[in-house]
């Protein structure tokens, strides 16, 4: 692990680090791809925010296919986010042993069309009392610009919790926050992207021919307990690296 990358994510609130998955990623991109197949002979995929839509013109008709807990479709996408090459940065990066999965999203922007995300902190969704909630996305294929790659405010984690609009699918004011001044971070296909989840992030439209594919995980440390009840999900919970060292159980039964 290169030491000098995690200082960088101390200052910054995140940091690219190239080439994680580079040798696996063609194969993972189809995974995903054969799963928003499957998974789309039955429902919609389609997760663009209602924000998206309002505030960017070009968002109007734009798509993105999801999935969320991709371990319950994919065994390989499963053994992807506990694979140590992904957990040790982690566990780093959050300064634990233990890091614990609190869910994951397969995105895939379509060509062309693919939808934006308005500028925001991740903490209103899921907030925790020791802020430890981390996000990696891996990336299947290079995200260059044109792809909608993810934009970050660097440093933007030290500033603590900002004020969002939205009641539930939080963002920050549009005005203040527009998506083009933020700095693009682009990717590619085997690098995973960590930021913290006080980082301000958003990403725009893919206008590229070719889809832009990741898998987005949140992980946390499990000793750093949500204030609020919120966001639960049925993947949450398990442990990807090390133990819980205090463990409740956290859902009625099924
Ligand atoms: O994948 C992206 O471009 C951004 C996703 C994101 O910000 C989110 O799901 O909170």
């Amino acid at each position: 692990m290169d030491r000098g990358l995690i200082e960088f994510y101390r200052e910054n609130g995140y940091v690219l680090v190239p080439g994680l998955f580079a040798e696996e990623a063609a194969s993972l991109r189809k995974e995903c791809h054969d799963l928003a197949v499957r998974l789309s002979r039955n429902e919609d995929l389609d997760a663009t925010w209602g924000s998206a839509r309002a505030a960017v013109a070009e968002a109007k008709t734009t798509k993105i296919l999801h999935c969320h807990n991709v371990q319950f479709y994919s065994a390989a996408l499963g053994r992807l986010m506990s694979d140590p090459r992904l957990t040790e940065y982690a566990a780093a990066i959050i300064g634990t042993e233990n890091v614990q999965l609190h869910h994951n999203k397969m995105f895939i922007k379509p060509p062309e069309k693919g939808s934006p995300f308005p500028m925001h902190q991740d903490k209103p969704f899921f907030p925790h009392e020791r802020d430890s909630m981390i996000a990696a996305i891996i990336h299947f294929d290079d995200a260059p610009l044109e792809k909608g790659c993810l934009r970050v405010v660097p440093g933007s984690h030290k500033l603590g919790d900002l004020p969002h609009d939205g009641d539930g699918a939080w963002h920050l004011p549009f005005d203040k926050y527009p998506i083009e001044s933020a700095t693009p971070l682009p990717a590619k296909a085997g690098d995973v992207l960590f930021f913290s989840y006080l980082t301000i992030h958003g990403s725009g439209i893919n206008t590229s021919s070719e889809a832009r594919t990741t898998l987005l995980v949140q992980m946390r440390d499990p000793s750093d307990p949500p204030t609020v009840q919120t966001h639960r999900s049925r993947g949450q919970g398990a442990m990807l690296r090390g133990v819980d060292p205090n463990p409740i159980p956290q859902f009625e039964e099924y």
